[in-house]
């Protein structure tokens, strides 16, 4: 008996802006993606301008069936991705769906059922219709729900025998930092209050929660997931204030996990609140929506831990993934200055699972960073990718230790399997993927797919399910 579970799900993680490209292909409206060039933490524009590389991503749209090829060489049990919204309702709140949009999901599930690959489907990663950003602002206007639910109702009915496991929102703690990109608001953000950014949100949880409830009347077998981006906080030293500050850091970030789990708003939430003049706006029925119909599993990206202070002036900054912190001395940090903690995953099981007791799955996890393509032993053009070997290898070794310790983990799905568009930066050369695809930040490249050293090492852990990490 090795330590993973015999069901437990291998594979790999995309969405569909970053890869399907086609962004005006067959029916689809604009999405927010479309209108960002620099990516999910640059400035929008009015219109799509060519230099957004997401505009025809890596071309996916056209050749999934050679991907998922690929991905079923690798072993994979399960793919994530998203369907993009503005493809099944091209604006967002027309009446009915976009045939041709449907019809491209269908062939997809489909595809990958044929070699019995599992999909995993985030219902909204990151992009939402333009069109509701523009004329409703996005989360901040309560009429969204209805849009999400109408959505929702639409695929769930359609593929309710091609989908078992669905996300609702991608990060949807990111609102509070990316209220365009994550929440479709098209106001700036220095003009946004708490107040705003905190209704947004809720409206983001009670549509979770209803969409939850609709995906258990239409399919029973459903399996609905929250998705956060998971970042376990550290104090800076021992001094209690900081790690009072390490704790308050946590606890608003736990405040989106806490809701979709145990379906309440924690208490800790109201001091807060009341702290930053900030006052929910609840309608009738949305208390019992977020009480009665809590996710069946808690699902995460995770990517590096935080350092917080009470007194941040005295220390470096660090980058991030969309969150920042303080550089962490006894951390070394990606290319793009993500500091690498694998020991931070194996807490971040431990403190989910301790919380609430449900299954955990690790939906996003992989190292961004500069891959060179070489002419590898036997002939082939490959990358010697020995750093994502090393990455992925620590962070399975502490999953396999959180399984150790106790914690019920559904799966891991690597992000960006395929080199695909960086979110935060739209970059082609920050590279996840364990097959490199050749393009580049210059829209130069054939799109053609080489397997990564990488490859042939995911495989082998997934054929020995985790023992040969
Ligand atoms: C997460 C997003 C993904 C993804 C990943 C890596 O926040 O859910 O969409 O891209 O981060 O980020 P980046 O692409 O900016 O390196």
């Amino acid at each position: 008996m090795g330590v993973f579970p015999e069901n437990f799900l291998w594979g790999g993680a995309l969405a569909a802006n970053q890869v399907e490209g086609a962004y005006n292909v067959d029916g689809k409206g604009l999405s927010v993606q479309d209108v960002l060039p620099n990516g999910g933490l640059g400035a929008w524009t009015e219109s799509p301008t060519p230099d957004n590389l997401k505009l025809d991503g890596i071309d996916f749209y056209h050749r999934y069936k050679e991907d998922i090829a690929l991905m079923a060489e690798m072993g994979f049990k399960v793919f994530r991705t998203s369907i993009s919204w503005s493809r099944i309702f091209p604006n967002g709140d027309e009446e009915t769906p976009n045939e041709a949009g449907l019809q491209f999901y269908d062939d997809l599930f489909d595809e990958l059922h044929k070699y019995g690959i599992e999909p995993l489907v985030t219902l909204s990663h990151y992009e939402t219709p333009l069109y509701l950003a523009r004329q409703y602002h996005g989360w901040i206007n309560r009429d969204m729900i209805g849009l999400f639910e109408k959505y929702a109702r639409t695929v769930f009915e359609r593929y309710k025998h091609k989908v078992r496991y669905w996300l609702t929102f991608n990060e949807v703690n990111s609102v509070l930092e990316l209220p365009f990109t994550s929440g479709g608001i098209d106001i700036p953000k220095e003009q946004l209050t708490k107040q705003d950014l905190y209704q947004a949100i809720h409206h983001e949880l009670v549509a979770s929660s209803l969409v939850t409830k609709l995906a258990h009347e239409i399919n029973p077998d459903f399996k609905v997931g929250c998705m956060v981006l998971a970042m376990p906080a550290y104090p800076m030293t021992s001094d209690p204030k900081d790690v009072l500050a390490a704790h308050q850091f946590e606890n608003l970030n736990y405040l989106f996990s806490d809701i979709h789990v145990r379906g309440e708003y924690p208490k800790y939430a109201n001091r807060f609140f009341k702290e930053h003049g900030i006052e929910i706006q609840f309608e009738e029925g949305d208390a019992e929506l977020l009480k009665n119909y809590p996710v069946d599993f808690l699902s995460f990206s995770y990517y590096m831990s935080i350092t917080e202070a009470f007194d941040k002036s005295k220390y470096a900054s660090g980058r991030g993934n969309i969150l920042g912190g303080l550089s962490n001395p006894f951390l070394e940090a990606s290319d793009w200055g993500w500091q690498i903690d694998p020991i931070g995953l194996r807490l971040v099981l431990n403190r989910y699972y301790d919380r609430y007791q449900i299954p955990l799955f690790i939906v996003e996890n992989g190292l961004g960073a500069k891959d060179e393509l070489v002419v590898g032993a036997d002939g082939t053009m490959t990358v010697l990718d020995d750093y994502r070997i090393d990455y992925m290898h620590k962070h399975l070794a502490q999953v396999k230790e959180a399984i150790l310790d106790g914690v019920e983990i559904m799966g891991y799905t690597s992000w960006g399997c395929i080199d695909c568009v960086s979110m935060s930066t739209a970059e082609m050369s920050k590279r996840y993927g364990l097959i490199y695809v050749n393009r580049h930040d210059d829209g130069s490249g054939d799109l053609e797919r080489y397997r990564k050293k990488s490859f042939f090492w995911y495989r082998d852990v997934i054929a020995s399910n985790g023992e040969n990490l």
